[in-house]
Order: C-alpha cells, then structure tokens, then sequence
C-alpha cells in the first residue's frame, strides 16, 4: 500500500474539487434566489423558479456525488492502481451531462425538477418542448455512464487486491473469525460497499432513464407509472446517500492525521457496512409513503428499515468518531473542524429524515419544507462540510498558520447560516408550508425572509472556503 496519493490522481482530484467549489458557490446563489422569490423579495416568473429548481436539485446532487467520487478516488488510488484515464473518462462525461442538462434547461426551458418523474418529461403543458426533456435525459445518462466507467475501475481493482466483494467488505472479519489485523482498511471497505450498491442504483435509474427517453421519442410507448416512480426513488435514494457515504471516506482517512490513532476496520465497522449495504436499497420505499397503491408491506418495509438505518450510521461514524476524539490531543484547523462538523451535520439531520420516515408523520409532513429541511441539514452541515474540509485539508501545508482568523471566521458563518437556513426549513414544515411552490402566501413571508438572511451567511462561508482552496492551490504551484 502507498501511504500518499500518487501524484496524477491528486491533481486530477485537486482540479474536481476546485470546479466543484464553483458550482456550490453557482448552486447556493440559485438557491438563494429562490428563497428570496419565496419570500416575495422580488418578482420571479414561476416558470422561471422552476427551471432554478431543476438546475439547483440536479446541480446540487450531480456535485455531491463528485466530490464523493473524487474523495473515494483520492484515498482508494493509496490501496490499487488505479488508471488515470478512466478518471478523466468519467469527468469528461460527467461534465458534457452538465451542459446537457444546462442546455434542456436554460435554452430549452425543461423545469421538471431533479427526478424527472414520469410522465412529467413528456406532458409539459407546453412549458418546454419533447426536445428539451430528451436533452436532460440524455445528460443524466452521460454521467449515469461516467458513474459505471468510475466504479467499474473502482470495483475491479479492488476485488483483484483484496480477493473478492466479500473479503473486501470485511466479512471474514464480521462473520468469520478472522482477525482485524487482516483485515481491508476502512476506505476500502467502504469504497466496495459504496460501488455495489451505486452501481445497482445507476443501473436501475438507467433503466428508467431509458423507458422515459423511449416514451418521449414514441409516446405510444407508456411506461407504469409506479415501477417508474420506484425506479427512480431507488435510484435518487441510493445515489444521494453515496454521494456521503463516499465523502465520508475523508473522516476515515484525515481525522488519524490529527488525533494520531489510526482509524481500524472492527467487527461493529465491517458488521455496520454491511448493514448500511442492505438497508441503503430497502428503505427507498419512504419516498412513496403517499402511494395508496403501493403494497402495505413496502411501505411498512419502509418505515421499519428508516428506524434501523440511523444505527449502522450513528455506530460506524458517530459513535466511532466520539471515540477518537475523546481522550486524543485533536488539533483543530479548518479541515478537521470541517470534517468533525460534517459527521455532526449528517447524524443530526437523520433525525428528522427518519421522524419523516414514519408513515403517520409522513400523511402530514411529506409535501411541507420539512422535507427540503431534513435534507439540506444532512447536505449543506454534512456532505458538502466533508467536502470543504477535504479541500482545506487538499492545501493545507501551503498555509503558514494552522487555524486563522479567517478560517474560524468562515467557520462561524457557515455554521451559524446552515443552521438558521435549515432550521427554517424545518419550521416552515411544521407549520404545513408546502414545498416546491414558486409563489407563498404572505403568511409565509417572514420565515422565507429570514431563510434568505441565513442563507446568504451560507453562501458568503462556502466563497471564503472555496477562495481559501483557491488560494491554497496557486502558492503550492509558485512554491
Ligand atoms: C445557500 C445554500 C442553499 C440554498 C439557499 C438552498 C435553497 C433551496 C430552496 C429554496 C429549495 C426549494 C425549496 C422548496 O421546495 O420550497 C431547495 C431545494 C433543494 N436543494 Fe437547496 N439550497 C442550498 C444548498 C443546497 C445544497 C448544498 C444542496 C445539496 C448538496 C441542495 C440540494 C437541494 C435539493 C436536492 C433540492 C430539491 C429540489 C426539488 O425539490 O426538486 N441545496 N434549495
Ligand atoms: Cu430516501
């Protein structure tokens, strides 16, 4: 095993990250935007707030997934060989899907949000063309392709290394006797685990992907509206929650750097991946909790493996992170408080996912900003934390001063507006204010005006973090 990334994989990763930055900052400003049309700020063309966000959900979890992807890479390229011209192979696609998916919107005017349901591409009302639809499909697909490129490497090295899906996922050691010491490290458990069940995902959204393409070009075609709706929350389910499940591949990697106790592959670890494996499939079944056709037992499947879900999380990464922290000198600069902030962010907001999860709750709840709530908790406080603080750890030794006051300055902001923005969110749900609606209520005014404020705390702390990258990465070019 390597102990550093080699040289062309980090800056391969280092550029994604830097392009990934941008994005957020684009992404968050769209947000922003909205919330303020929200709150009756300014005059927005709901056509127009729509259009914003499709771009914000899609561009949102499209980043997400790259940042997972590219910390996976980074750490993984220690343990195999890995070649590099898969990894520009699969940002090359990822990054022509972007224009795609930019194009149907922006010029095409398609507005029917990140999961495309079916038949929404198709009956447009006239608000965009057949044409437009097609072109967003098509980007999806490119970096659906891009994704099974990425984790074909991945998978096939991994299984060459370590001798099989099994052994990599730590069972001998979960089911078998055998001992830790043997065992894969952490990133590597967590990599395979990661690569069969978001394969399985891209492959069933590339299904559905494909019957929705086939139904727009031949509308005599129709596809079962609900297999297509299972499809595709299969899909969006598993394929968000590897964005983290990746990214906190960091946490395992970088925390040992500051605590000085390696992170090890136990017998709770391996037995958590292998539980996170199964019920990160299961669970979908809550995003259909309003499906009175859907069969009582999927849906019971549902709630029950919502419940169970939180544990594997909490053990492996949570509890585990306590762990170290307690009784180690940690230093703290900004990539380590980034990355404890992001395991923070994550366990806390599974609490209301789960509280939504609940097929009682959920008859109330699901339509309402408690769901957009729960969610960016888990993505603004977690994912996207993980990534900023795997990016300031990326430049950290081109820094003189370890915390600065910048640092902690950007720290504070970005915590203070997650929390207030998300928080909103949250209240808003519990006051039944409905989600994805352009226009609101006067009622409704004060809670989506104080968002906006919060939220642009969020979008002033990701630009410092993200010029802080920036700056990083040039010194080390001069030095
Ligand atoms: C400054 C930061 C952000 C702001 C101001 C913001 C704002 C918003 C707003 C206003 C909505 C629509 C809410 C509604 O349904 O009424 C939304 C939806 C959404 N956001 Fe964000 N957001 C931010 C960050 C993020 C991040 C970091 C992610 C993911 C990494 C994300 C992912 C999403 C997704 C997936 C949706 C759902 C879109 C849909 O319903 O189709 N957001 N956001
Ligand atoms: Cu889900």
């Amino acid at each position: 095993m390597l102990m550093s990334t080699p040289r062309n994989h980090a800056n391969a990763v280092k550029l994604t990250m830097l392009l990934a930055g941008v994005v957020l900052i684009l992404m968050m400003a769209f947000g922003l935007v909205m919330r303020a049309a929200q709150g009756g700020l300014f005059e927005l063309d709901p056509a127009f707030f729509y259009r914003l966000m499709t771009a914000h959900g899609a561009g949102m979890v499209g980043v997400a997934a790259l940042t997972g992807a590219a910390v996976l890479w980074y750490f993984v390229s220690r343990y195999v060989d890995l070649i590099e011209g898969v990894y520009w192979a699969f940002l090359g696609l990822f990054l022509l899907g972007v224009v795609l998916i930019l194009g149907s919107i922006f010029v095409g005017g398609y507005g029917g949000a990140w999961t495309f349901l079916f038949p929404l591409p198709a009956i447009s009302g006239g608000a965009w063309e057949a044409s437009a639809a097609v072109a967003f499909i098509l980007g999806y697909i490119s970096i659906g392709v891009g994704f099974l490129l990425f984790y074909l490497e991945v998978g096939r090295k991994i299984v060459a290394a370590y001798g099989g899906i099994g052994r990599a996922l730590a069972w001998p050691l979960a089911f078998g006797g055998a001992q830790p010491d043997d065992a894969p490290p952490p990133t590597i458990v967590a990599a395979m685990a990661t690569t069969v069940f978001n394969t399985i995902g891209i492959v069933v959204g590339a299904t559905v992907l494909v019957s929705s393409l086939v139904n727009l070009l031949v509308p005599g075609f129709a596809v079962d509206a609900l297999l297509a709706k299972n499809m595709i929350y299969f899909f969006g389910h598993v394929f968000i929650n590897a964005s983290i499940y990746m990214a906190v591949i960091a946490v395992y990697e970088i925390v040992p750097e500051y605590t000085g106790k390696p992170w090890k592959t136990t017998r709770p670890f391996a037995l958590a991946w292998t539980a996170i494996l199964l019920f990160v499939m299961a669970v979908y079944p809550h995003h259909l909790l309003q499906d009175t056709v859907m069969p009582a037992w999927a849906l019971v499947m549902g709630q029950i493996v919502s419940y169970l879900s939180g544990i594997p999380l909490l053990v492996v990464t949570a509890f585990a992170l306590c762990v170290y922290l307690r009784g180690s000198n940690i230093r703290w600069d900004l990539a380590s408080a980034l990355l404890v902030l992001g395991v923070a962010g994550w366990s806390v907001g599974s609490a209301p996912a789960i509280i939504d999860g609940m097929i009682s709750v959920n008859k109330l709840m699901h339509n309402t900003q408690w769901v957009p709530g729960h969610f960016h908790i888990y993505l603004i406080l977690g994912e996207v934390a993980m990534a900023f603080g795997f990016m300031a750890w990326l430049v950290k030794d081109a820094r003189a001063s370890e915390f600065t006051g910048i640092d902690r300055l950007g720290l504070g902001i970005y915590l203070l507006g997650g929390t207030g923005f998300t928080l909103m969110f949250l209240i808003s749900g519990a006051l039944s204010v409905p989600r994805r609606w352009a226009v609101h209520a006067e009622e409704w005014f004060l809670q989506d005006r104080i968002a906006t404020g919060f939220g642009a705390l969020v979008v002033l702390g990701a630009l410092i973090f993200v010029a802080l990258y920036a700056k990083g990465l040039s010194a080390r070019r001069e030095s």
